[in-house]
Formats: structure tokens, sequence, C-alpha cells
């Protein structure tokens, strides 16, 4: 009977392990930012290992079921040394694999960043971000590489209930409207006017809170140009649910000719208001 029972767990291992070959076979989708990659990519890791666990669990108890549905005299399962070093050292090698692949994914400087080393804060980001904005695309396909001399940086205001992004160096400002380049590191520098928001762009796979009188950073690149939405996922008063932004990601050629409009439009407005007033102390 013990040969047998042996048998029906030797052939459901190996059921699992060419169910764990054919998941593996299959590739996530092309991930839109480093930070989905990475997300996405532990997701299946971690897949791959608990679906063929769960099923050898799950044979195991219907082998059970069935094998010993007449038994009346069920006896348990005598010491058994081998058998129990075994499933020690097996459950020590996933987990310790658990373990690895999440701390791998977790200290990811695009996971947890860090203060980026050109970009300091106020004006001393501006110089770098604007340089890296009209750079000339250094750095473009070099996958995840932490290119911080390229580097772009947002300023983030979150209030209730909107946001407020401003691009160091420049004189654009824009309101539920974040613009960046493709294939660029980017370093979106958060903090909050009232209460504690949380900028959550599900598709690019990155989500952080931002904190009053406290600055919060979110690192990404992103690969897929395109219009992208984010969402203030906490909840921050009466107007939580229409707090949202739009993300538009350029290529980085169409982005910096965003910028330099945006900058021109800004600056002759600011202009005819000052003419403006400057007549109007005049007539008074
Ligand atoms: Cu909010």
């Amino acid at each position: 009977m013990r040969r047998r029972r042996t048998g029906g767990v030797r052939w459901g291992t190996i059921a699992c392990l060419l169910l764990t070959a054919g998941i593996t076979a299959v590739e996530p989708a092309a991930a839109q930012s480093v930070n989905k990659r990475l997300i996405d990519s532990l997701n299946y890791q971690l897949a791959y290992v608990a679906l063929p666990l769960t099923l050898l669990v799950e044979l195991i108890l219907v082998y059970a079921v069935f094998r010993f549905r007449n038994n009346d005299d069920p006896q348990p399962t005598a010491e058994d040394k081998p058998l129990e070093i075994t499933w020690t050292i097996a459950t020590a090698i996933i987990l310790l694999f658990v373990g690895v692949a999440a701390f791998t994914v977790l200290t990811n400087p695009y996971i947890t960043p860090t203060q980026p080393r050109s970009a300091g804060t106020g004006g001393g980001a501006g110089g770098s971000s604007l340089g890296g904005a009209s750079g000339s695309g250094a750095g473009m396909g070099v996958a995840d590489a932490a290119n911080t001399s390229n580097a772009v940086t947002v300023h983030t205001l979150a209030y209730q209930w909107g946001w407020q992004f401003q691009y160091p160096g420049t004189n654009v400002t824009t309101h539920d409207d974040l613009v960046l380049p493709a294939h660029t590191d980017i370093y979106i520098r958060m903090t909050s006017a009232d209460v504690i928001h949380s900028l959550f762009i599900p598709q690019l796979g990155v989500k952080q809170d931002v904190f009053p009188k406290r600055t919060t950073i979110i690192h990404t690149r992103v690969y897929k140009t395109g219009t992208y939405r984010g969402y203030c996922t906490e909840f921050c008063g009466s107007g939580h649910a229409r707090m949202r932004t739009k993300v538009r990601v350029l290529p980085k050629k169409q982005y910096r000719q965003w910028l330099r409009n945006k900058s021109k439009k800004t600056a002759s407005t600011n202009g005819s208001a000052a003419t403006r007033n400057a007549s109007a102390k005049t007539a008074g």
C-alpha cells in the first residue's frame, strides 16, 4: 500500500513539474514601465511556485479521499525521517526563493526610490531636469540604468482636490495634467498642501503616498507613449473621488516641444498681465 501511495505522490509531482514548465513558457505581456515590469515579473515568479504547490497538495488530498474512502480503520503515517527532512528542506528552499525574489524587487531603486544624485530641491533640480529634458537623448534604450544625469524631475503638489505639477527650471505649471517623456528616468517629487493623498497610476505600476511637510518620490521610466490615468488613492475628503489626473507620456522630442510651447505661452500671458498692470498704474 505504501508503495502505491508513494507512486501516486510521484506521479502528482511529475504532473506539477510539467505544468510548471508549461506556465514558465508563458511570458508576461510587455509592460508599460520599469516599475510595472518588475512587479509583473515578481507576480509571475510567485505564481510559478504557488500554483504547482497548490496543485500538488490538492492532488494528494483528492487521491487520499478516494484511495481510503472505504477504510474503517485509518492508521496515521508512522515516523518517516527521510520524508520529514525532505519537506523541511523543500519548504526552506521555497521560502528562500520567495524571500530573495521579493527582496530583489523591493530594494530596486525604481520601487524604493532614493533622492536622485543630480537633483536637489527647488531651483537646484531645475537645471539638471531641464538639461535632461533638452539633452541629446543619451541613455535612450538603456533599459533600467538609473541615469540620473538625464533624469527629468517634476515637483508635485497634491491638494484638496487636485494635482499641481511644476517643471523646475521652467515657468511651466500644469493642473491635473502630468506630461512626461518616454524612455527617460523620471523623478516625481511630491508633497501635500493639506492632508495625506496618494498618487496611483495603475498602468505604470506606481503608487506612492503624499504627506504634508514631507517629500516622497516616485521613480519611473516609461516605455510606452500614450495617455494614462492617475488617481488619488488615499481618502482625502468629500472631493476625493474627483481627484484624478491625466498622465501623458510623449516621445522625447515631442515632450521638449511641449515644454517649450508651454513655457512661451506662460511667458506671454505673464507679460501681457504685467503690461496691463503697468498701464493701469500709469492711468491711475
Ligand atoms: Cu487626495
